[in-house]
C-alpha cells in the first residue's frame, strides 16, 4: 500500500507544479487569509480517486470538498489534506506539503508528508516500522529538553498568550512561525525543531502524529487529553523531555 500512496503523492505533486503559472481560482474560507483554491480541491479529488480505486470500501476524512467529518474510529480510513500551507502556496509558491495518514480502526498506520518544491518525501509508521526520509531511514531525534532547541507555534497562540504560549516559547532557544503544519513535523523529525504548539484540524497532524510517536515523541491535545480527530483543536507535538515541561506550565498556572 505504501508504494501506491507514494506514487500517488509524486503525481499529485507534479500536476501540482505544472499548474504553477496559471491562474489559481482563490476563495476566501472563514477570512481574507484562509484561502482554498482550485488546486486544493483538485489535488484531493485526485488523491481520492486513487484510493477509491486501490480500496473502494475505504473511508475519507480530508479537508476540502465537504469530507472533513469523517470519524476515523472505524475501518479504513485515509486522511488527507491535499495542500498544507495554502496561505504559503499563494504567496510563496513554495513552503506547502501533500499530506496522507492512514488509520485503521481508530490506530494510525501509515503517515506522508511531502515538501512538494524541495521534493522531500517523510514516511513511515507501525505498518513497516520505520520513518524514511525520501528512501534513508531516520533514527529517533534526541531528547532534548526545551531550553535546547528551537518551537515551532502558531502565531495567534503566540500573540495572545493562549495556554501559556509566551511564557512555553521564551522558554525555549526561539519560536518559529512556518505557515505550514507539515514543515513543523518535518523540522520535528529531522531533530532541528523540539516540538510544536499549534490549533490544528485532524488532517494537519494525522500524518505527522504516527511518525512523531514511532520515533518516540508524543502529542496530544487540550488538557493534556488525547486529540480528538474531531474539528480544530489545541495541538502539542514534541520531545518526552519537552512535552513534560510544556504541560507542566499548564498545570503550574491553573
Ligand atoms: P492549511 O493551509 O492546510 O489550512 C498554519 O497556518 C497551519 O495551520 C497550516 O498548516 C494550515 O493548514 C493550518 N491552518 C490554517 N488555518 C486553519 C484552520 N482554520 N483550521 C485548521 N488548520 C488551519
Ligand atoms: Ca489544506
Amino acid at each position: 500500500m505504501e508504494q501506491e500512496i507514494i506514487s500517488w503523492i509524486y503525481e499529485a505533486a507534479e500536476r501540482i507544479k505544472a499548474g504553477l503559472g496559471d491562474a489559481l481560482k482563490v476563495d476566501q474560507k472563514s477570512g481574507r487569509t484562509d484561502l482554498v483554491t482550485n488546486v486544493d480541491k483538485e489535488t484531493q479529488d485526485f488523491i481520492v480517486s486513487k484510493i477509491k480505486a486501490f480500496d473502494p470500501e475505504a473511508k475519507i476524512l480530508g479537508e476540502e470538498n465537504g469530507q472533513d467529518e469523517t470519524p476515523i474510529d472505524h475501518g479504513r480510513v485515509f486522511v488527507i489534506d491535499p495542500i498544507d500551507g495554502t496561505l504559503n502556496f499563494v504567496m510563496q509558491q513554495e513552503n506547502f506539503c501533500i499530506m496522507i495518514a492512514v488509520y485503521e480502526e481508530g490506530v494510525g498506520q501509515l503517515g506522508f508528508i511531502y515538501d512538494v518544491m524541495r521534493d522531500e518525501l517523510f514516511w513511515g509508521g507501525p505498518k513497516v516500522g520505520k520513518v524514511f526520509y525520501n528512501n534513508e531511514e531516520l533514527s529517533a531525534p534526541e531528547n532534548k529538553s526545551l531550553n535546547q532547541g528551537l518551537l515551532g507555534m502558531n502565531l495567534a497562540l503566540y500573540r495572545k498568550n493562549i495556554y501559556h504560549a509566551q511564557e512555553i516559547g521564551n522558554q525555549s532557544m526561539g519560536v518559529r512561525v512556518l505557515g505550514c503544519a507539515g514543515l513543523d513535523f518535518i523540522a520535528i523529525l529531522k531533530g532541528t525543531q523540539i516540538g510544536y504548539v499549534s490549533s490544528l484540524s485532524p488532517w494537519d497532524y494525522a500524518a505527522g502524529k504516527i511518525m512523531m510517536e514511532l520515533l518516540g515523541m508524543l502529542t496530544c491535545g487540550a488538557d493534556q487529553k488525547p486529540l480528538s480527530f474531531k474539528g480544530r483543536e489545541f495541538f502539542i507535538g514534541a520531545t518526552q523531555a519537552a512535552m513534560q515541561e510544556i504541560q507542566a506550565f499548564d498545570e503550574e498556572k491553573n
